[in-house]
């Protein structure tokens, strides 16, 4: 389950239950204040995963209260019970509690065809720990090296309710999503087709 040193990958680690309530609660979340959105990289491109955040609004490649690059308004606040599962998340994966307190919530949905270039998550100014949650279709994660985009990678089916905690040296390896494989995910979980991930952050910023 240790896939690098800090990289803990606990498979499905949220019970269906939790994962019916998250995926109703993101639906509620991409409604807005800042609804869901493809994100628009600086230079033209345009993310294929939908993003909404919470607590703070990633635009590339910086946080900031409000959407500038949506509609203005300030985005909705990190629940409480949210950072709550993020300190169980971590507490299970390490094998010991640890004090985190996540200040920001970032969820991407995939349809069958999204993809995630390989990159890194530097954009917060914190060395704390990334928690990730995956529900719905199974995908294939890669897994890098802090060296360079390319290899030596490990890949790594993330399927529902599988939980991924990202610390320590591996906190700011390359990382991406090559593929999601559709029709795999339980329509249980309310999410008739797609992907799902939540990760959870500590931004360093007030
Ligand atoms: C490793 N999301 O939002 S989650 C991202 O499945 C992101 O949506 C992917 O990469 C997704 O930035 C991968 C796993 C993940 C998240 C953050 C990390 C892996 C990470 C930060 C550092 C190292
Ligand atoms: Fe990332």
């Amino acid at each position: 389950r240790e896939i690098a040193p800090g990289a803990v990958h606990v498979p499905g680690w949220l019970t269906l239950d939790e994962q019916r309530r998250l995926v109703g609660e993101c639906r509620e979340w991409a409604r807005g204040p800042v609804p869901i959105r493809h994100t628009v990289l600086p230079r033209g491109g345009v993310m294929s995963v939908r993003t909404v955040c919470l607590g703070w609004h990633w635009q590339p490649y910086r946080y900031t209260r409000v959407a500038h690059d949506v509609n203005g308004r300030q985005v909705a606040e990190l629940p409480g019970w949210l950072a709550d599962l993020g300190r169980r998340a971590l507490a299970d994966a390490y094998g010991r509690s640890m004090a985190y307190e996540p200040d920001t919530a970032l969820i991407n949905f995939y349809d069958g065809q999204a993809r995630m270039g390989m990159h890194q998550d530097k954009d917060e100014r914190s060395d704390a720990p990334v928690v990730s949650l995956s529900i719905g279709d199974t995908c294939l994660f890669r897994f890098g090296n802090t060296e360079t985009r390319g290899r030596p990678y490990t890949d790594v089916q993330l399927a529902s309710g599988d939980l991924f905690v990202f610390g320590g040296p591996s906190r700011f390896a390359y990382h991406g999503v090559p593929k999601v494989y559709p029709g795999t995910g339980d329509p249980a979980t309310g999410l008739a087709s797609g992907r799902l991930n939540l990760t959870l952050r500590v931004t360093g910023l007030s």
